[in-house]
C-alpha cells in the first residue's frame, strides 16, 4: 500500500478543532456594608452599563448574594476584578469581586 495513503487516513480521522479562548464570568458579591449606590457607581464606570442596568444587577447581588456582571477573556476579566477592588478598597468598603471560568 503507497505510503502517501497515510495521509488521507490522518486527514479523514482528525477533527477540526476551532479554538476559541476561555471565557470568564465577573462575579459581584453582596455584603452588608457597602453602600448601594456605590455598587451602582462602580458597575456604570467600569462596565458601561447604563444607571437603570447597574441598578438592576446590584439588586440582584443585594437580594441573591451573588449576580454576573458580565463575561470576558481572562486577561479582562482579570483587570476588571482589579478594578473594582481597587475602587473598593480606596473607599474602604467591603466589596468583593471575583471570577469563575464559564
Ligand atoms: N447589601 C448592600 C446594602 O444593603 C448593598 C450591596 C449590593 C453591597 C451589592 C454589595 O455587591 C453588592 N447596603
Amino acid at each position: 500500500r503507497p505510503d502517501d495513503r497515510e495521509d488521507v487516513d490522518l486527514a479523514v480521522k482528525t477533527k477540526p478543532r476551532t479554538k476559541r479562548p476561555p471565557m470568564y464570568k465577573v462575579l459581584l458579591l453582596n455584603d452588608d456594608f457597602t453602600p448601594m449606590e456605590f455598587v451602582v457607581h462602580v458597575l456604570e464606570r467600569l462596565f458601561n452599563m447604563t444607571r437603570a442596568q447597574s441598578i438592576e444587577i446590584m439588586l440582584t447581588v443585594h437580594r441573591k448574594g451573588i449576580a454576573v456582571v458580565g463575561v470576558f477573556s481572562h486577561e479582562i476579566a482579570e483587570t476588571k476584578v482589579a478594578q473594582v477592588m481597587e475602587l473598593a478598597r480606596r473607599q474602604q468598603h467591603p466589596l468583593q469581586c471575583t471570577m469563575e471560568k464559564e
